[in-house]
């Protein structure tokens, strides 16, 4: 259903639609006349899994971009402009996402997208937000090749009219590797999904480990519509590594760590962002302690602007969290808000701006909620901090937030 809210514009309380669902209706751009001005429309997609497992970072990913979008429209950040939300729902599979995109697409209001959360759907919809012109940026999206191609050797941006503002897992796998050295663990065992993200993570993780002089007992893999692993937990000899590094996401992650510490093997789990919820605790119960992570970006509540971005998320009270991407994806929002003020300015409708967007979102320049939001020459953030976390007294701590070297 439409989320409803009252905005204020020009003195007049109006019922506005502030994200619209998948069956949001098309609409051209064009202007409406009220009160003798004529507001023109433009939409901001978002595009993630609004249902299934991973709904409560999709969730927190929509609401993030509607926070923004209010925020503007409020401070008529875009005179003669209103800004609307256009969210659809990938369910965080390739197919699903792909049509998502299409739907996106073919509204000639949307001038911009935020999403997806998944690097393997983002493989879909990339070329559909290309083709259309359609400035996408992602605030989760970590596997490398998304901006610079296949060939590590040989990087190529993929294209123009795609951004994400968190970092990659060229960095991410490499970081949690050098923390299990410095802390001693020089024996891990991988594991993934055999996703684009899970093992495109475990391989940059596994370059580095053995780089840093650590052996990788076992590396096996998981099918990610299974929930039982004892087949994998039991190849893993029990006094073999002193950690498991896992590649994929927390509906599976939970469930495999939970398997492994019933089954006698009691070492940490580590994985990624993907992990990096809540629900990874819950899913993985009690024995989870002392389980390990990373995630792109400081803590959100470790910053001034990131307390104030939660203090306004808890103040506008959406039904769920900001989770682990809600200050990348107000940012990316931000990020398509200030490229909007100048592409929309002289433009006729909103679909005309489209091109100007791109543009103007490659320039952008401005403290956000995850520090400084600009992108390199392939669309990558250029902010490369990371921290990892520790589940301690039943939820995730932050251990070491540092920008990798
Ligand atoms: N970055 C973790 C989850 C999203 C992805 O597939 O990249």
């Amino acid at each position: 259903m439409p989320q409803r809210s009252l905005i204020r514009a020009g003195g007049v309380l109006l019922a506005a639609s502030l994200a619209l669902t998948a069956c949001g209706s098309r609409d051209s751009g064009g202007g409406s006349n009220s009160g003798g001005t004529t507001t023109k429309t433009a939409k901001i997609g978002v595009i993630a899994p609004l249902s299934g497992d991973l709904s409560a970072l999709g969730k927190g990913i929509q609401h993030s971009v509607e926070l923004a979008v209010k925020q503007a429209n409020d401070s008529n950040a875009i005179p003669g402009w209103k800004l609307e939300v256009y969210a659809v729902d990938d369910e965080g599979k390739a197919e699903v996402g792909k049509n998502a995109a299409t739907k996106l697409a073919a509204d000639d209001a949307v001038v911009g997208v935020v999403g997806n959360l998944n690097s393997s759907v983002s493989q879909q919809t990339q070329p559909v937000f290309a083709a259309a012109k359609i400035t996408q940026i992602s605030p989760a999206n970590t596997n490398p090749t998304l901006t610079k191609g296949a060939d590590a050797a040989n990087p190529k941006r993929t294209y123009a009219t795609y951004f994400r503002t968190c970092t990659t897992d060229a960095i991410q796998g490499p970081f949690a590797a050098q923390y299990l050295l410095a802390n001693g663990m020089t024996k891990v065992a991988t594991i993934h999904d055999k996703k684009a993200y899970g093992q495109g993570l475990v391989d940059a993780f596994t370059a580095e480990f053995k780089k840093g002089g650590g052996t990788v007992t076992s590396a096996q893999t998981i099918n990610p519509d299974e929930s039982n692993y004892q087949a994998v937990v039991s190849a893993i000899s029990p006094t073999g590594p002193q950690a498991v590094y896992y590649g994929g996401e927390y509906p599976q992650a939970g469930p495999l760590s939970q398997q492994m510490k019933a089954a006698g093997l009691n070492v940490p789990l580590m994985g990624g962002d993907g992990i990096y919820d809540p629900k990874y605790v819950d899913l993985a119960g009690k024995t989870s302690e002392g389980d390990l992570s990373t995630s792109v970006g400081a803590p959100t509540d470790s910053t001034d602007a990131g307390k104030k971005f939660l203090a306004d998320y808890d103040a506008a009270k959406y039904a769920e969290p900001a989770a682990a991407y809600g200050g990348y994806s107000y940012d990316a929002a931000n990020a398509i808000i200030n490229a909007l003020k100048v592409s929309l300015k002289d433009a006729a409708n909103a679909k005309a701006a489209r091109d100007a967007t791109t543009t103007e979102v490659g320039k952008v320049s401005f403290d956000g909620v995850t520090g400084k939001v600009s992108f390199d020459e392939y669309g990558d953030a250029t902010s490369k901090v990371l921290t990892v976390y520790k589940v301690t007294g039943g939820k995730w701590v932050a251990a070491k937030t540092d920008t990798f070297k």
